[in-house]
């Protein structure tokens, strides 16, 4: 017998194609619900260092699409960590592991009904990692989303991550996006 996650989630790939519109290069991988269905796509697909620059992979729960326009993602936002560039070879693939694990081990607790998915995404000006919430009115479920993504991924008490709601990143005017939350 296999062991079953707590949900089902799905794995899409985004690779950048400058000619076609941003979701048409968003295409689902495949679905898993069991701790050995996703060791096998784990040790199957290339290593996020590994992937050219523009591409993402996100890991939402199944019928929850990777996108600010599905219901589940509307009114919410995210926690993003941004890396360096010296930290793809040094640790991006081991905080996607860390982002994946939190994800299928329902690490967030009572909490997890909040989260929506992760991404990680591959840039040449530094790559980021992100925990996709839902509702971002909900501040104490939030805030202590962003404290065990933070603990999880061994992040120095004195490095501040930030959250952004999607509605603000859309309405975006200048490069950055105000974070509403920072733990
Ligand atoms: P990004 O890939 O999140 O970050 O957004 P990047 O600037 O580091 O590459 C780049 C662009 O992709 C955005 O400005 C949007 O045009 C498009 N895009 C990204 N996301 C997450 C979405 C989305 O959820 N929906 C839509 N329609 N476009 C998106």
């Amino acid at each position: 017998m296999k062991h079953p996650l707590q949900c089902k989630w799905a794995l899409w790939f985004f690779k950048n194609d400058r000619a076609k519109k941003w979701e048409d290069n968003l295409r689902l991988v495949t679905k898993f619900d069991t701790v050995e269905d996703f060791w096998a796509l784990y040790n199957h697909i290339q290593l996020s260092s590994k992937l050219q620059s523009g591409c993402d992979y996100n890991l939402f729960k199944d019928g929850i699409q990777p996108m600010w326009e599905d219901d589940a993602n509307k009114k919410g936002g995210k926690w993003m960590l941004q890396l360096n560039k010296q930290q793809r070879a040094s640790e991006l693939d081991k905080i996607w592991l860390e982002t994946l694990l939190v994800l299928i081990g329902e690490g967030f607790g009572e909490d997890s009904e909040f989260v929506n998915g992760g991404v990680v995404q591959v840039r040449n000006k530094g790559d980021k990692t992100a925990i996709w919430t839902s509702d971002w009115k909900n501040k104490s479920s939030i805030v202590k989303i962003g404290e065990v993504y933070k603990q999880r991924l061994g992040l120095p008490k004195k490095m501040s991550i930030g959250f952004q709601a999607h509605e603000d990143t859309i309405n975006k005017t200048g490069s950055t996006v105000k974070s509403i939350y920072h733990v």
